[in-house]
């Protein structure tokens, strides 16, 4: 597995480099909105420190990551209205990793309507 990169997307997003609709931060992890949503409200959870993947993570990354992931599901979920709610998560290029900084996808999901591609 390649080293973590300081320079990808989501570290420049940290560092306030790029901007992103942050919705929520604690000292250990934010979440953000999709740039490109696949369905409304769409949001994206990452740990602050240096992570490339769930195969590089610590136990300390993943517990802080998946709080604020049930945190924010049931919050977003309430928020849409949503029928219910798809996580995603993605390690390595093989594996449909495009942005190599651990993050975790939060989609609220209606009845009936397809995630878009
Ligand atoms: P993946 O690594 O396959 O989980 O996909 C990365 C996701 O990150 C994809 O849904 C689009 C999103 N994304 C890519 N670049 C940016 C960006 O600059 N800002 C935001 N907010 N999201 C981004």
């Amino acid at each position: 597995m390649a080293a973590y990169d300081p320079d990808n997307i989501f570290a420049k997003i940290l560092r306030g480099e790029i901007p992103a609709t942050r919705v929520y931060e604690d000292d250990e992890t934010l979440a953000f909105m999709d740039i490109m949503p696949r369905s409304d409200g769409h949001l994206l959870v990452i740990p602050k420190t240096p992570c490339r993947n769930l195969l590089d993570a610590s136990p300390a990354q993943l517990a802080a990551v998946t709080a604020t992931v049930q945190k924010l599901a049931i919050a977003v979920a309430k928020a849409f209205d949503a029928d219910g709610v798809t996580v995603q998560q993605f390690n390595e290029a093989a594996g449909g990793q495009e942005v190599f900084h651990l993050h975790f996808h939060i989609l609220p999901r209606q009845e009936d309507v397809a995630m878009r591609p």
